[in-house]
């Protein structure tokens, strides 16, 4: 291998082989603690280290990094003390996740380290969303973010480096081509030549880099930095490199040729640097000596803090406490000036309202900005709050959910809309896995909300109407909105922004435009988790939220001999139960209205939660009512027949004759 010192200080070409070093001794220890059965999966970088390392010194200490599970390099690049990342590899308490996720599925904001999901390709858009608030708060900053020759192929990899591309984001995009990923062959995984060529599409500066040789790695890194803070910009790096053993300790390489391996081996990064560093009289045989024996020490130390560490201890409360961010409700009133509005308009100037608060917060969307968005909520926003912070998109749900995520990460407040909630599909991944898990998994919140447009009764076919809360309500680490009135959006929206964690706000289309209610002109909050008692009586509980609410309230009005408790949730998550229970404790009979189709909607866990907590109360069966266990239909008789609008009635009054 040729090595050129590129003007690269004698000092720091010394410092590489040190920091080069360090992780693989630290690997060769785990091999033999894997042997011993004393960790569990290991996930081996030997043979990459030149660009986890070279990457990592090239930066600021104070700049982003989002590495992959071969990147030990880039831990030890940092100077994390090694106890703590082995007590994460133990699944201990003074790893990083507090033994909730393991090996390298942790991030620390002390580090500026934001580590991987097992989904590879999430973190690609993180990295645009940090680099966006880089820009956005002008810091000079640059992000550097990994991904394998195999996450190339996932979706997310297109998104991300498309929306850098668009947006000038400062973000080098590092693919280390290792040669296989899992057991598969580059050329099982794409076609063109070079990875590195994709540039060209994207329209991005992009560079071949021999990654296993340091001093190119660490020289071109940093021109490139030194030149992105100045002029923001994405750049493509592809390192060839080889992966010298199996995906996963356990899995072997027998899949490897043999030659491919013997010429990779005769390209060791480590090796080959040491050889040039003593040729060149930069380092002696002694001073080799002294480094390992130095960093033997350090890491038989740090290995026996970990060792000696207690396993984690259970605490069911902790586990429950640390789902989401601690957030303290602060209840922001209004003077008594009001305005007869529709919730279209309520939902507008809230979120208006809430961008005048909040300078840090950032609305990203499809057409959201000149062109208002598509239900116009956005309406003249770019020009009130420029085009920084009310971001047109490209159609890619997935980078824009994980680009928030980013945002939120570096310091800032996102606000996503999704066109339709049915296009939630798309961005599903990082909302339930990034933005969900994050506060949990490593103490990281994600302030973001995404409005989510949805519902029925507006003749819109399957893909246009969908009300699919039930998605995410499964998902622990997500809250949920859901109002039915003008005043309760703009309240909740406003709460729902304030809110460290990650929101999911659903609008209802077919309300939109048809629901209005006198609304107070100033900013104002409400709190999650509390239903509203529309109606009082005591022959029966009606429960619903969003347009159910206003389906029975239809059915209610022209009963008038019905004496019924109408609750309307206004959100899933906080569920007010209680409200529930105090309600059907009264009356003796339930009925839940979802526009959703009935199986494995909330209220079947309502209707569970009641039959547990009051069956002794009940004088008859809790009762669901939902739509049809099937998409929802275009033509309107097909609709109408599908949505449980008129089953309400009857099986509310059959329910009342029971
Ligand atoms: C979405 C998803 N699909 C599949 C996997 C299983 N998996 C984990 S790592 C991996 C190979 C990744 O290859 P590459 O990106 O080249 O990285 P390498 O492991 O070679 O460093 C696969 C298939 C996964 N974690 N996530």
């Amino acid at each position: 291998m040729k090595y050129e010192n590129k003007g690269i200080s004698e000092e720091m070409q010394l410092k590489l082989f040190r920091k080069m070093l360090k992780p693989r001794m630290v690997e060769e220890k785990m091999l033999i603690l894997l042997r011993q059965g004393k960790i569990s999966k290991w996930f081996s970088g030997i043979g990459q280290e030149a660009i986890s390392v070279g990457v990592t010194a090239a930066l600021e200490t104070d700049e982003y990094i989002l590495p992959m599970h071969r990147n030990l390099g880039v831990f030890t690049g940092r100077d994390i003390p090694l106890h703590r990342l082995f007590s994460q590899w133990q699944g201990k308490a003074n790893g990083f996740t507090n033994g909730r996720d393991r090996s390298f599925h942790f991030g620390t904001q002390e580090y500026r380290i934001v580590g991987m999901i097992s989904h590879l390709g999430p973190q690609l858009g993180v990295a645009d969303g940090i680099a966006l608030a880089s820009v956005l708060k002008n810091e000079k900053k640059v992000t550097a973010v990994f991904t394998g020759e195999g996450g190339t192929s996932e979706g997310d990899f297109h998104e991300a480096l498309n929306i850098a591309a668009v947006w000038e984001l400062p973000v080098l995009f590092c693919v280390e081509n290792n040669g296989y990923g899992l057991s598969t062959p580059t050329n099982e995984q794409y076609r063109c030549k070079h990875l590195v060529d994709k540039g060209v599409g994207y329209g991005m500066e992009a560079h071949l880099v021999d990654g296993n040789n340091v001093l190119e790695v660490y020289a071109l890194i940093k021109k490139l930095a030194e030149s992105l803070r100045e002029r923001p910009r994405p750049v493509l790096l592809e390192f060839k490199t080889f992966r010298m053993r199996g995906h996963e300790e356990a899995s072997g390489t027998k899949y490897v040729p043999q030659e491919l391996m013997d010429a990779w081996a005769a390209k060791d990064p480590l090796r080959n640097y040491e050889l040039f560093l003593t040729e060149s009289g930069i380092l002696t045989a002694d001073k080799i000596a002294a480094l390992k024996a130095e960093i033997t020490t350090e890491i038989d130390d740090n290995l026996r803090l970990a060792f000696d560490e207690p396993e984690v201890e259970v605490n069911e409360s902790k586990e429950l406490n640390d789902l989401f961010k601690p957030f303290v409700y602060k209840q922001i009133t209004h003077s008594n000036e009001i305005a007869n509005i529709r919730l279209v308009d309520a939902i507008s100037e809230g979120l208006k309202q809430a961008m005048e608060k909040h300078d840090n917060l950032v609305i990203m969307g499809q057409d959201v900005a000149d062109y208002g968005g598509v239900f116009k909520i956005t309406d003249g926003f770019m020009e009130a709050f420029g085009a920084n912070r009310v971001r047109n998109t490209p159609i890619c749900e997935s980078a824009v959910v994980a680009a928030s995520m980013g945002l939120s990460i570096n310091g800032m407040k996102a606000v996503m809309e999704m066109q339709f909630a049915d296009f939630a599909s798309t961005g599903f991944n990082p909302i339930v896995n990034y933005l969900a898990k994050s506060h949990y998994r490593w103490g990281e919140n994600a302030d973001v909300v995404i409005r989510m447009p949805c519902g029925g009764d507006v003749g819109a076919g399957p893909f246009h109407s969908q009300t699919n809360e039930a998605w995410f309500t499964k998902t622990p680490g997500l809250k949920i909105a859901y109002p039915a009135f003008p005043h309760d959006a703009k309240g909740l929206l406003a709460t729902a922004i304030e809110d460290p964690n990650p929101v999911l706000f659903f609008e209802h289309k077919a309300l939109y435009r048809s629901v209005y209610q006198d609304v107070a002109v100033d900013y104002y909050t409400l709190e999650f988790g509390k239903a509203a008692l529309l109606k009082e009586g005591n022959d029966i509980s009606v429960v619903s939220y969003g347009a159910g609410v206003h389906w029975a309230l239809e059915t209610l009005n022209a009963h008038p001999d019905i004496k019924a408790d109408l609750i309307d949730l206004r959100t899933l998550m906080p569920l007010d139960i209680e409200a529930v229970y105090a309600s059907v404790r009264k009356t003796g009979k339930l009925i839940i209205l979802q526009e959703d189709s009935l199986f494995g909607g909330i209220a079947s866990d309502i209707s569970a939660l009641v039959m547990e907590n009051c069956f002794e109360r009940l004088d008859a069966p809790v009762t669901r009512v939902a739509s049809l266990e099937t998409p929802i239909p275009f033509a309107k008789n097909l609709e109408d027949n599908y949505l449980p609008k008129a089953r309400f009635e009857t099986t509310l009054l059959d329910l009342l004759a029971y």
